[in-house]
């Protein structure tokens, strides 16, 4: 079936509003087009610091040309003031004939209440055109909106028989530099990375964004500790911890000690949680307390343990699993997922939506995580 024109210009929308990708949170990526009798005269994109949103940059390039046209926008036009005002007045205002929309806003401020107020004023909506597709693009604000949480993304790099590292821990580099890369690019699009305390430990990691690519606000990085594991002072987070936005997660029990409070004072970040049943930071809290600090999505990179308890409480919104095509082996060799793990095949954590994509002579295979 050939894609009709609203989708054709939908899918330039939802291309424009990916321009924003590392410009917008914890905002959403939206795009708009404004189209005058099939010529496109207007065009926008949502990014920092510009508090403008992606209709108005559209319809200030349009001009007097938005008069009887079509905006496309792929989230629904905001009705409430802002740090602008309503979007929905601006196109009225514009002469606007027709809305063609991708989403409803899941904000609460809106959630519909944009669509009712451009067909109370007379404008022709059109929603749900490539629904599918807008749904994806802002998988992470709607996290946010729905359930008060970041958007938790799992990525490990494994071997076929899934493990992380061989019998004596050696665990760099296990996938080739094109999946090494696609894993850069993933880090470019997340608020934060999550590791345990024992990848520091063994690998002393930067974990930064090496794209080169502008972001608005550095890619923060999120240790997950116990009462005893501390962060190394002269290892690279801590010693970064005053550029990089370093959070230490840890639990109430640790106290005021001396190291906690030297981590502090290199520019370490502490958060404090209640403990878990194994001593470990209660996730539920870890996570509420990263997004009130602005942390609207978490790329989880391992490692086996921290892994193990996002998926055993079923944190876990996306999976990304980078393959090599090599067998470890061993029966002591560390597995990706830790944890407890499923007790039966009726408990384990199934993906839909999978994807598979070669990365180089590696495979990338993405899925999300269905609710159970
Ligand atoms: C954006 N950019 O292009 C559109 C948005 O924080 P404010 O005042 O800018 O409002 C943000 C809300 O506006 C956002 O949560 C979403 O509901 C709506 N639409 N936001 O940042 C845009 N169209
Ligand atoms: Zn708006």
């Amino acid at each position: 079936m050939m894609p009709s024109q609203h989708d054709i210009l939908m899918r330039e929308t939802l291309r424009l509003a990916e321009q924003g990708y590392g410009r917008v949170s914890p905002r959403p990526l939206v795009g708009s087009l404004v189209v005058q009798q099939g010529v496109i005269v207007g065009r926008g994109f949502y990014h920092e610091p510009e508090p403008a949103h992606a209709e108005v940059w559209a319809l200030r390039e349009a001009g007097a040309r938005a008069r009887g046209a079509t905006l496309y926008v792929n989230l629904e036009p905001c009705s409430h003031h802002g740090r602008t005002p309503p979007c929905t007045e601006a196109i009225i205002a514009a002469g606007i004939h027709r809305v063609v929309a991708s989403i409803r806003d899941p904000n609460p401020q809106v959630n519909g209440r944009g669509f009712e107020q451009l067909r109370a004023a007379g404008i022709e909506v059109l929603t749900d055109v490539l629904a599918v597709e807008g749904v994806k693009l802002n998988e992470v604000f709607i996290v946010n909106q729905l359930e008060h949480r970041p958007f938790v993304h799992l990525k490990l790099a494994v071997s076929l028989d899934g493990k992380i590292a061989t019998c004596t821990g050696q665990s760099q580099w296990l996938t080739g530099a094109a999946a090494r890369l696609a894993g850069q690019n993933l880090r470019h699009r997340y608020d934060a990375i999550a590791v345990g305390m024992g990848t520091v430990l063994a690998d002393d990691p930067q974990l930064t964004d090496r794209t080169g690519q502008y972001r608005h606000r550095p890619l923060a990085r999120v240790v997950f500790g116990s009462a005893r594991a501390r962060l190394p002072l002269t290892g690279r987070l801590a010693q970064t911890a005053r550029q990089i936005p370093t959070w230490l997660v840890t639990v109430n029990s640790a106290g005021n000690t001396a190291d906690l409070a030297e981590l502090e004072e290199l520019g370490v970040r502490l958060l404090r949680v209640e403990a878990d049943a194994q001593g470990r930071p209660h996730l539920d809290q870890s996570l509420a307390g990263l997004f009130s600090e602005g942390i609207a999505s978490l790329l989880v990179e391992g490692g086996s343990a921290l892994a193990g308890t996002f998926v055993d409480h079923r944190l876990v919104d996306k999976v990304t699993w980078f393959i090599a095509p090599r067998i470890i082996g061993g029966a002591t060799s560390l597995s990706a997922i830790g944890g407890c793990g499923a007790a039966t095949l009726n408990d384990t954590l199934d993906l839909a939506e999978v994807t598979a994509e070669p990365a180089g002579s590696d495979w990338a295979l993405t899925g999300y995580a269905g609710q159970t």
